[in-house]
């Protein structure tokens, strides 16, 4: 054995950078499943399941490959963290040379550049080419500029990787943008088709038998898991996505409905997160399904936006701002999380459906998690620190180099602006356009004061009326501050009483619970 392939459960790639010249005469492949991993946030427990066993499947299919997997799972051979476990390794495989690619987090990169000094080897840490722009790529369109928006960079890997792009340089469809296409109500007799799910194996099942007794710190339900764990069965879930979802993605884009947790969403994330998956695969199937006429052109822009662009721009933003990003809070928030986040008893309707779907499925699409849950975050001042930890522990995809900027940056604004043009705050009139929710909740979208008068509205007002100083000039803001302005004393005083009377009952409990339920 020469060197030591040390690979991280988001990294279950074998076109990965540290495993493609990987010889099985020559290399040790190293994984492990350590303490530290299992617990720096209370992790869903679908989400601990499909990292752990999307890993034992990966180190399954690498040992057929012919290669030696040294892998220390978490019952047998218990590690506390990776270093731990390199140790442990290199006690047994004496090797010069430890061979990885670079990590999705500061936390572990931090970690890893211990290693040549702590155990006296070569390290080899290699770019992470599965995603489209290398890092310096992003530095680069960073440099010089006063403020990064997404659309830019966006057009920018459009133009470099070809993709949705005619052979003169132009978008193709005639713009870079579908967006007003894209925001669509479902229509009330209009049930989207569910996504495809899969049973359990035998690797998966003991796992889940496991899990609460295991893992007595994690979150939400395991027993609907139905989440692919190998690549074969995640690119099934891409081909079902192409075929049967992704027609009316772009329609559907922003809609929320009770008849459905996922609308047309693909359910991608978590298998392009962890490797299962190539964005640059999803990316071009997408494509091409519209180059042969199966979908439409803002289905096909609308989703490759999403990848190429959002996917890409967050984990530039997130290297780019550095260890700190996360720290602090530009709005000075500080109010805790309320109980609610982690059992989903509250009686706002939509908070409660994407709560509740969170934490039974580790999933909620990005409308839910940007306009009920994070809207509500922002409005309500709650902590981004608390905020963040919990977005990165209930969610199958949560890894923090998307979550964060994601969650601090886009849905709190904690950053002031470096992430987001301005902040995603909302009433609830957006929420009842894009939605069924309001049809059964005990408030209504129309009022603005009054015991049933819908939380969002006077939230929205007391947002903006308390963060005058910080978002009074915002250009994008001026409509909402000028009828703000407008308004009478008496119609503002009352809008924030009511406000604060329903910031009293967050900060002592009392929140109205589901009407059903009280
Ligand atoms: P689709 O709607 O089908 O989108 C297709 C793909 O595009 C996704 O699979 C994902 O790979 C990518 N994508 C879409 N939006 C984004 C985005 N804003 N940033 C990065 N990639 C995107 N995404 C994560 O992968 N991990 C997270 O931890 C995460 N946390 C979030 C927290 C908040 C507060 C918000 C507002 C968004 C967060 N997102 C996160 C982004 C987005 O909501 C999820 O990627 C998406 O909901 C996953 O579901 P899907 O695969 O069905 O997505
Ligand atoms: C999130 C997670 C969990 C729960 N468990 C493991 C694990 O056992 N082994 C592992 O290698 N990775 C795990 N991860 C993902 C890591 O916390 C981390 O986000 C990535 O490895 C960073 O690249
Ligand atoms: Fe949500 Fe308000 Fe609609 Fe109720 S009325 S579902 S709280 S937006």
């Amino acid at each position: 054995i020469k060197s030591i392939r040390f690979i991280l459960g988001d990294q279950l790639s074998v076109s990965l950078a540290s495993l493609r010249d990987a010889d099985p005469d020559h290399d040790l492949i190293v994984m492990a499943e350590p303490n530290s991993e299992a617990n720096y946030v209370a992790h869903h427990r679908q989400k601990i399941v499909f990292i752990l066993s999307a890993m034992r499947h990966f180190a399954h299919e690498l040992r057929e490959k012919g290669f030696a997997v040294c892998y220390f799972d978490y019952e047998n051979q218990p590690t506390n963290s990776f270093s731990d476990a390199l140790k442990l390794a290199l006690k047994n495989h004496p090797v010069k040379q430890v061979i990885i690619t670079e990590p999705g987090e500061w936390r572990i990169r931090t970690e890893i550049e211990t290693w040549a000094d702590k155990f006296g080897i070569v390290l080899d840490v290699r770019d992470d080419d599965r995603f489209f722009a290398p890092l310096s790529v992003f530095a680069e369109f960073a440099e010089n500029r006063k403020e990064l928006r997404m659309e830019y960079f966006y057009r920018q890997l459009r133009r470099t990787t070809g993709i949705l792009m005619e052979p003169d340089g132009k978008p193709v469809g005639g713009q870079w943008n579908f967006d007003h296409d894209n925001r669509k109500r479902l229509p009330d007799d209009h049930r989207p088709p569910s996504p495809l799910t899969f049973k359990p194996d035998s690797i998966t099942q003991a796992l889940l038998n496991r899990v609460k007794q295991d893992f007595p710190n994690a979150c939400g339900d395991h027993e609907s898991f139905g989440w692919a764990v190998t690549r074969r069965d995640a690119l099934t879930v891409l081909d079902h996505f192409i075929e049967h979802r992704l027609p009316l993605f772009g329609d559907y884009q922003d809609a929320m409905t009770v008849k459905s947790s996922t609308v047309y969403h693909s359910l991608l994330s978590g298998y392009i997160n962890v490797g299962l998956l190539l964005p640059d695969e999803v990316c071009r199937a997408a494509e091409n399904a519209y180059r042969v006429g199966k979908i439409p052109i803002n289905a096909a822009e609308g989703f490759i936006r999403q990848i190429l662009g959002w996917r890409e721009y967050v984990r530039g933003l997130y290297w780019q701002m550095g260890p700190d990003y996360g720290k602090g809070s530009y709005f000075d928030a500080r109010r805790p999380l309320p109980a609610f986040f982690w059992d989903g008893n509250v009686g706002m309707n939509c908070l409660h459906h994407a709560i509740t779907e969170t934490l039974d499925n580790a999933y909620a699409h990005h409308i839910q998690r940007l306009m009920v849950i994070g809207n509500f975050a922002l409005l309500s001042g709650l902590d981004p620190k608390e905020v963040c930890e919990w977005y990165l522990a209930v969610y199958i995809d949560a890894f923090e180099w998307v979550e964060l900027p994601n969650t601090f940056g886009m849905a709190l604004y904690a950053d002031g602006g470096k992430m987001a043009s301005k902040p995603y705050a909302a009433s609830g009139k957006y929420i009842n356009r894009m939605s069924d929710y309001c049809t059964a909740c005990q408030y209504s979208p129309n009022k603005n004061t009054g015991p049933d008068a819908c939380p969002f509205n006077a939230l929205y007002w007391h947002f903006l009326d308390r963060n005058v100083d910080k978002l009074g000039k915002n250009p994008r803001l001026a409509m909402p501050y000028r009828n703000w302005s407008r308004m009478n004393g008496d119609c503002k005083t009352a809008l924030i009483e009511q406000a604060e009377h329903f910031l009293t009952q967050i900060d002592t409990g009392k929140i109205p619970k589901p009407s059903h339920q009280a």
